[in-house]
């Protein structure tokens, strides 16, 4: 089973290139932002308080992400090729508890971080912002974003690395570039 953690900071690509991924390799798509973003459009109580953490650049609680990754490999066809998580995890917490999750379940995964520079972030989410119509694609959101991304996040990385299951992409190139590079990846990490 092919599975791959997509992390990266916000605006990176991790969603765009998840979707190339999943398309590629035939692999189970989990972004847990959809999801979030999914539970706050069907107008519930949980949904207008993951909406309140989401519109202030903030991460929703590990408990509740948990909850989501159970439920997806929970559901997962018997003939599945693999999954790609895409955003997640996003503390160490959430990496700790996918190790076991897992391992309970005989699977690991490797994880691929796209390195973008942070002007490049800032300009895509705004951009982004023109259209997607997001609470959390303005400027001062993004740049809290970008600020719990290094503080939160970027630990992440630091303990794949020593999981040695780690790659890094510059994904500051073009979309299809990224995915190029994504794709040589991949190739040499299932040879
Ligand atoms: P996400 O939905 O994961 O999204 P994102 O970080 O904003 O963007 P992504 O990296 O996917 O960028 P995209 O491909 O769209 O998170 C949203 C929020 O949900 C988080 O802030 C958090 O509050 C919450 N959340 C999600 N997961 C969580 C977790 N596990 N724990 C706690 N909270 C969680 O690309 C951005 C733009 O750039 C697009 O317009 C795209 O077209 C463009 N683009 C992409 N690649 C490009 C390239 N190579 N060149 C030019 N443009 C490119």
């Amino acid at each position: 089973m092919l599975n791959i953690i997509l992390c990266g900071a916000p605006g990176s690509g991790k969603g765009t290139q998840s979707a190339f991924l999943a398309e590629q390799y035939g692999l189970a798509h989990l972004s847990t932002g959809d999801v979030l973003r999914a539970e706050i459009k069907s107008g519930s109580e949980l949904g207008k308080k993951i909406e309140s953490l989401i519109s202030a650049g903030n991460l929703v609680s590990d408990d509740l992400i948990f909850g989501v990754i159970e439920r997806f490999i929970a559901q997962l066809p018997k003939d599945c090729k693999g999954m790609i998580f895409d955003g997640y995890p996003r503390t160490v917490a959430q990496a700790e508890s996918l190790t076991e999750l897992l391992k309970k379940n005989q699977m690991d995964a490797i994880m691929i971080d796209l390195m973008v520079d942070e002007q490049l972030l800032t300009d895509r989410l705004l951009e982004r912002g023109k259209i997607s119509g997001r609470a959390d694609d303005n400027i001062d959101t993004i740049r809290h974003r970008i600020a719990v991304y290094h503080e939160q996040t970027e630990p992440v990385a630091k303990y794949y690395l020593h999981k040695g299951n780690y790659f890094a992409v510059n994904g500051n190139h073009t979309v299809e570039e990224v995915s190029l590079q994504l794709k040589r990846i991949v190739e040499l990490a299932t040879r």
